[in-house]
C-alpha cells in the first residue's frame, strides 16, 4: 500500500450507534435496551478495534517498505490497564462515543466499568513497560513489546478481618476483545533433551537438540494506539499451547492420557504471572516461561529478518533492537547466539559481535532479593544447549578478565556469569550487551560505583542513565478531565503530546484566579474518590480534609511501616491532648504483598488495625482518618491520583530505582513527601526546594551508617518517648486486643533483628522525627490555602521532564538509534 491509499478517517456518532447496535445483536442476540453493560463494552470494543484495523495495518506497510530499524522490549510484565479508554482518548473519540451512547440511552460510565483490568505486570516495572508502549507509538518509533498473555494476571487482593486474601484474577473471562490470534507466526519452543553434534556435508560439525519436548508458542496481537498520529504498534504476547503431533501419536498409541499431560503442560506454562516485584521465586516454571517468550520472539524476528535480507546478519543491528526490560529476558543473548550459529552458521565470534550490537539491558534494581540466578542443575537440564552457550560466553569472558586484571581469583569469582553453582543473569545481560542503563540519575550512579562497579570499570561506555517516565494521556488527559480542562483552557492542549509545555502554568501559580480553579477542580476530584470510597467500604471521608496517599507495592523498604507509625504517634498525640488543632487528614494505603510474603502481610494487617483503632475513636473526632483501599491496581490508580493533595515516597534512600507512581501524583497535583531516592531527587530539581518536603537521610549517610556497624535502635527507644510508645502499642494489646504478640514479629525487627536480619534494616526509627518535622510542615502548609495551590501548581507545572516521551526519546536517539516513521492515511 502507498501512502495515498485511502483509508477511513473519522468514526461519526451515527456510525458508531449503527455498528454499536449491529454487534449487540449479532453478537449476543440483544438489542442495545437488553444488552448488559459488559455486552456493550465488548460491542464497543469490536466497533473500536475494527476502526483501528486500518491504521494498524498501514503502520505495518511502512515498516516494510520503508524497511525501518524496529526494537522489541522484550519483558515479563505488561501493566496495560484498561484498553478501551485510552484507544478512545488517543483517536480522539471521546466526545463521540458519549454523545452516541448517550442517545442510545446507554451508560457509557458503566460500559467502561465493564471491562476487566488486565494486571499482567506486578508493579512499577510492568507499568512502565506499558507507558512506554503509549509513548513509542505516539512519537511514531517502529515497536513490539513481547511477552506472554498470561491467563490469570496478578491476584485480586481481598481484606478480611484486616488480612490479604488472594483470589485468581480471570482476566478472559469475557473474552478478549482487543486481541488477534495469528496461527501463521506460530513457533516451536524446545525443552529438555540432549546436545549432539552431527557432521554437515561439507564434514563440519553442528550441534542439535535430540529427544526434548515442545511447546507451540501462538502470538496473540493486540493494538496500541498513538496519540493524535495514524501509528498503531503492537504488543504481541505469545500463548502456550500443546503441538497437535504429539496427542495425535500418544492418542494413536492409546496412551490417551499422556496426550492430555502434553496439553496440561504446555497450557501452564502460560497460565500465571509470579506476582514478584523486586523478588524472585526461582521457580522451575518461571525460568520456562522465560525461554518460551524468548525463543519465540527470536525466531520470529529473525524469520522476519531474513525475508528481508537472506542471511545477511551482519547488518542485524541495523535492522533490530532488543532491550530486555531486567534481567527476565536475558536468555535473548544465549537464544540469538544459538539461532545464528546453530540455524544459520554463522561462526560464534561474527554471532557474538552481532549479539552484543543488538542486546541492550536496562537495570530496575539494586535489592539482592530481586537478582536472578538459576542453579544450574535446573538450567542445563531444562536448557542443555543454551547452557552450553553461556558456559562458553562465559569462559571467554573470564580469560578475558584475565587479560584486564592479571590472575586475580577474587575478581573472577565475583564477576562470572556461572559461579557458585549459578547462573548469574544479570552479568549475562551486562556482557552480552552494547548498553546497560540505570532507571533514575542517582540508581544508574549506585550501579556505577557499588554494585556494577567491576563491571563499569571494563565497559564504561556501556552505562547510561535514562530516567523513567509516565504517559500524561492515562495518568492526567484520561484519568483527571477536570484538570485536563482547567489546563487546556489556559495553555492550550499542545502539553497532552508535549508535557514540557506545563512550564506555561508557571505564571499561573501565583495567580488567585487560577488558584481558586485548581483547588475546585482538586476538591472535586477529592468528592469523586470520597463518593467511591463510601460505595466500596461504607466509610466516610470528609473531602475537606488532606487527601495523604501511599499507593504501591508493600515492601519494607518504601516504608509504608514509618507512615503508619507516624499515624499511631499523631493519634497518640491527639489523645493527649484532645482539643489540639490539626488540619484533618485522611491517610489512605492501597497496596498488594507478594503471596510468600510474611511480614508484608503482617504489615497490611497492621495498617488495617490502626485503621479500626483510629476510626472508631471519638476523641479522635473524625480529625484523622486511616484508610486501606483494596485490590490496588491500574484503575484504582487511576482514581486516586487526580485526589491526592500529599503523594508519600518515603523508601529508605538508595533502595527505591525511580519510582513513577512519586511521577502520576506530582503530574496531578500532590506535594510530595519524600527522601532524596530514586526519582525524587530529580523531582525536587525540577519542583524546586519550596514546592516538595524532602526528610531523612540521604544515600551516602545510609551507606556510612550501615558500614559503620554502629546504629542501635535501643538508643532511640530508649531516648525518644514517642517512638517508645509507638513501639509499645505493638505489643501491649492496644492495636490487637486479645492477640497481645501479633505485631511482635515487627517490634522484634525494630530493635533486636528478626531472623538473622539486621535490627530496623531500612532505618525507619532512624528518619523518625525527620519525618514527623515534614508532616508537621504538611500540616502547616496547609492551612494557608493559597501558599499550598502554588506549590501543587507548581509540582504540575515542572512535571514536563518525567513525561515517558522525553524517556522513550532518549532510548531511541542514544540507544536503539531508531527512526521515527509517519503513517498517513
Ligand atoms: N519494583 C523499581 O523498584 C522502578 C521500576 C521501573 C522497579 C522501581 O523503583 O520505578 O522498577 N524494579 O523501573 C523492579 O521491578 C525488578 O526490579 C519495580 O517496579
Amino acid at each position: 500500500m502507498d501512502n495515498t491509499t485511502p483509508l477511513p478517517v473519522g468514526l461519526t456518532k451515527d456510525e458508531i450507534k449503527r455498528r454499536v447496535t449491529e454487534m449487540v445483536r449479532t453478537v449476543f442476540r440483544k438489542t442495545i435496551e437488553t444488552a448488559s453493560s459488559q455486552q456493550i463494552y465488548n460491542a464497543l470494543a469490536y466497533t473500536i478495534k475494527d476502526y483501528l484495523s486500518d491504521r494498524w495495518i498501514a503502520t505495518h506497510d511502512q515498516y516494510e517498505s520503508q524497511d525501518v530499524k524496529v526494537v522489541y522490549y522484550l519483558s515479563m510484565e505488561f501493566l496495560m490497564g484498561r484498553f478501551l479508554g485510552n484507544a478512545v482518548l488517543n483517536l480522539s473519540l471521546d466526545e463521540t462515543i458519549r454523545e452516541a451512547m448517550e442517545e442510545l440511552g446507554v451508560d457509557y460510565n458503566l460500559a467502561e466499568d465493564a471491562e476487566a483490568d488486565p494486571g499482567l505486570g506486578s508493579g512499577g516495572l510492568g507499568r512502565l513497560a506499558a507507558c512506554f508502549l503509549d509513548s513509542l507509538s505516539t512519537l511514531g518509533y517502529p515497536a513490539y513489546g513481547c511477552g506472554i498473555r498470561y491467563h490469570y494476571g496478578i491476584f485480586e487482593q481481598h481484606i478480611e478481618n484486616g488480612y490479604q486474601i488472594e483470589k485468581p484474577d480471570n482476566w478472559l473471562k469475557f473474552g478478549d476483545p482487543w486481541s488477534v490470534r495469528r496461527d501463521e507466526y506460530a513457533m516451536e519452543v524446545r525443552f529438555g533433551g540432549k546436545v549432539n553434534s552431527v557432521k554437515d556435508e561439507q564434514g563440519v560439525y553442528h550441534f542439535v537438540l535430540e529427544d526434548y519436548h515442545s511447546v507451540l508458542a501462538i502470538p496473540y496481537d493486540y493494538p496500541v494506539v498513538g496519540y493524535n498520529t495514524n501509528v498503531v504498534n503492537t504488543l504481541r504476547l505469545w500463548d502456550a499451547e500443546a503441538i497437535d503431533r504429539f496427542d495425535l501419536q500418544s492418542f494413536n498409541e492409546g496412551n490417551y492420557e499422556r496426550a492430555v499431560e502434553e496439553q496440561n503442560l504446555a497450557r501452564r506454562l502460560s497460565e500465571v504471572l509470579y506476582p514478584a516485584d523486586n523478588t524472585v521465586a526461582g521457580k522451575e516454571l518461571r525460568l520456562r516461561q522465560q525461554y518460551f517468550f524468548i525463543s519465540a520472539t527470536i525466531q520470529r524476528v529473525l524469520m522476519r529478518f531474513t525475508e528481508k535480507h537472506k542471511e545477511d546478519f551482519s547488518v542485524l543491528p541495523d535492522y533490530v533492537q532488543f532491550q530486555l526490560n531486567d534481567t527476565h529476558p536475558s536468555l535473548a543473548v544465549a537464544e540469538l547466539m544459538r539461532i545464528l550459529m546453530d540455524t544459520y552458521y554463522v561462526s560464534w565470534d561474527q554471532a557474538w559481535e552481532i549479539t552484543r550490537k543488538t542486546c541492550a539491558y536496562t537495570n530496575h534494581t539494586i535489592m539482592s532479593e530481586a537478582l536472578e540466578k538459576w542453579p544450574i542443575e535446573l538450567f542445563s537440564r531444562l536448557l542443555p544447549r543454551i547452557y552450553m552457550i553461556v558456559e562458553e560466553i562465559n569462559r571467554r569472558f573470564c580469560a578475558n578478565l584475565i587479560d584486564w586484571f592479571g590472575n586475580d581469583p577474587n575478581k573472577i569469582r565475583n564477576m562470572a556469569i556461572v559461579a557458585d553453582g549459578q547462573v548469574r543473569m544479570a552479568y549475562l545481560a551486562i556482557v552480552g550487551s552494547h548498553s546497560v542503563n540505570g532507571v533514575a540519575a542517582i540508581h544508574s550512579n549506585i550501579l556505577k560505583t557499588q554494585e556494577l562497579r567491576d563491571f563499569y570499570d571494563i565497559y564504561p561506555e556501556k552505562f547510561n542513565n535514562k530516567t523513567n517516565g509516565i504517559t500524561q494521556r492515562r495518568w492526567l488527559a484520561k484519568c483527571n478531565p477536570g484538570l485536563s480542562r482547567l489546563i487546556t483552557q489556559n495553555i492550550g492542549d499542545g502539553w497532552i503530546s508535549n508535557l514540557d509545555e506545563l512550564t506555561k502554568l508557571k505564571p499561573l501559580a501565583g495567580d488567585a484566579g487560577f488558584q481558586t480553579d485548581f483547588m475546585r477542580v482538586k476538591r472535586e476530584n477529592k468528592v469523586l474518590l470520597s463518593n467511591y470510597i463510601k460505595q466500596t467500604s461504607d466509610l466516610s471521608v470528609d473531602p475537606d480534609s488532606i487527601f495523604d496517599i501511599q499507593v504501591k507495592r508493600l515492601h519494607e523498604y518504601k516504608r509504608q511501616l514509618l507512615n503508619i507509625f507516624h499515624i499511631i504517634d499523631l493519634y497518640n498525640t491527639i489523645k493527649m491532648n484532645p482539643y489540639m488543632e490539626i488540619v484533618p487528614r485522611t491517610f489512605i494505603f492501597a497496596a498488594k504483598a507478594s503471596a510468600s510474603y510474611h511480614r508484608a502481610k503482617l504489615i497490611i494487617k497492621l495498617i488495617n488495625s490502626v485503621a479500626d483503632l483510629v476510626n472508631n475513636d471519638k476523641t479522635v473526632n473524625g480529625r484523622i482518618r486511616v484508610l486501606f483501599m483494596e485490590n490496588y491496581r491500574v484503575t484504582l490508580a487511576e482514581q486516586l491520583c487526580p485526589a491526592a493533595d500529599v503523594s508519600e515516597q518515603i523508601s529508605t534512600a538508595g533502595k527505591e530505582a525511580s519510582g513513577t507512581g512519586n511521577m502520576k501524583f506530582m503530574l496531578n497535583g500532590a506535594v510530595t513527601v519524600g527522601t532524596l531516592d530514586g526519582a525524587n531527587v530529580e523531582m525536587l530539581e525540577e519542583a524546586g526546594e519550596d514546592n516538595i518536603f524532602i526528610f531523612g537521610m540521604t544515600a551516602a549517610e545510609v551507606l556510612a551508617l550501615t558500614q559503620s556497624g554502629t546504629y542501635s535502635p535501643w538508643n532511640l527507644y530508649n531516648m525518644d518517648y514517642n517512638i517508645r510508645f509507638v513501639l509499645t502499642s505493638l505489643i501491649n494489646g492496644t492495636l490487637a486486643p486479645g492477640e497481645h504478640d501479633l505485631f511482635r514479629e515487627i517490634y522484634d525487627a525494630m530493635l533486636n533483628g528478626y531472623g538473622g536480619a539486621r535490627p530496623d534494616e531500612y532505618y525507619v526509627l532512624q528518619d523518625f522525627q525527620s519525618y514527623k518535622n515534614a508532616q508537621f510542615k504538611i500540616n502547616n502548609a496547609y492551612k494557608d490555602t493559597a501558599r499550598w495551590a502554588e506549590m501543587a501548581i507548581n509540582n504540575v507545572a515542572t512535571s514536563g521532564k518525567f513525561s515517558s516521551d522525553r524517556t522513550i526519546r532518549q532510548y531511541a536517539e542514544e540507544i536503539w538509534r531508531i527512526k521515527p516513521i509517519q503513517v498517513k492515511l
